[in-house]
């Protein structure tokens, strides 16, 4: 049955593959399933059609056949669990790597967004140079905490999975802050799952949508 995602006609980072079809691109790549794409404007986005399939008008969402979904995590959890290659088979493994996924959208993922907020939709409020460091400590707190339970490992519970992919991809969003590289282990943790096959293929896909044309400047 065709997989179908759908992805930013034009996405805000010019395809730096920080919007969240990358992580289901990768999924998809890691489990080797064939994909196919529809780009939205943020004004189909917000329209009957797509909100049928998402109801906060937002990408990505993954159709096949009758089944349509939205929610990254729950998208890379059911990509995990119908494909061998995301998941361990032994279940105290697998529920372990569930849970790793489930930290990565709940726990580490909300202090990250409030840091992209703050400095992107409310960079120009009064209040924001003395919230800023608030924020930032909130993620360097979970930062913190995340460093020293990864310690010297690969990744996060014995072999990669499903939750690495997706604490990687959370992380990603901090690289711009620079505030990743506090943290050398986790730092390394995420040019690892970069360095996977399975990311550069998903990358390559979402920068393919976004490239500028020839001789035009990549969006900053
Ligand atoms: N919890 C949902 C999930 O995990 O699927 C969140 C989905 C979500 O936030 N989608 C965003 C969206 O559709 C795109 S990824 N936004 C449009 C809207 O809400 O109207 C967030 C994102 C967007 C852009 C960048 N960027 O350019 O750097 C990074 C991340």
């Amino acid at each position: 049955m065709t997989i179908t995602i759908t992805a930013f006609e034009r996405s805000p980072d010019g395809g730096k593959g920080l919007a969240r079809d990358t992580r289901v691109r990768w999924a998809l790549e890691e489990v080797g399933q064939p994909y196919e794409v529809r780009l939205v404007s943020f004004k189909a986005m917000k329209e009957p059609a797509h909100l049928a399939l998402h109801p906060f008008g937002q990408i990505p969402t993954y159709e096949e056949g009758d089944l349509a979904l939205f929610e990254t995590g729950a998208i890379v959890l059911h990509i995990a669990e119908r494909h061998a290659g995301l998941l361990p088979d032994n279940p105290n493994a697998r529920a372990r790597a569930i849970t790793w996924m489930f930290a990565a959208v709940n726990t580490v993922e909300p202090p990250i967004l409030e840091l992209a907020n703050a400095k992107i939709l409310e960079g120009d409020k009064p209040w924001t140079k003395e919230r800023l460091p608030l924020v930032e400590g909130r993620v360097r707190d979970r930062l913190k905490q995340l460093s020293a339970r990864l310690g010297s490992a690969d990744w996060l519970d014995g072999g990669f999975s499903a939750g690495d992919l997706m604490m990687v991809s959370v992380l990603l969003r901090l690289r711009p802050s620079g505030i990743l590289d506090e943290y050398p282990n986790l730092s390394a943790y995420v040019a690892r799952g970069e360095a996977r096959p399975a990311y550069k293929r998903a990358f390559e896909a979402q920068l393919a949508v976004n490239r500028p044309p020839e001789g035009q400047p990549v969006r900053e």
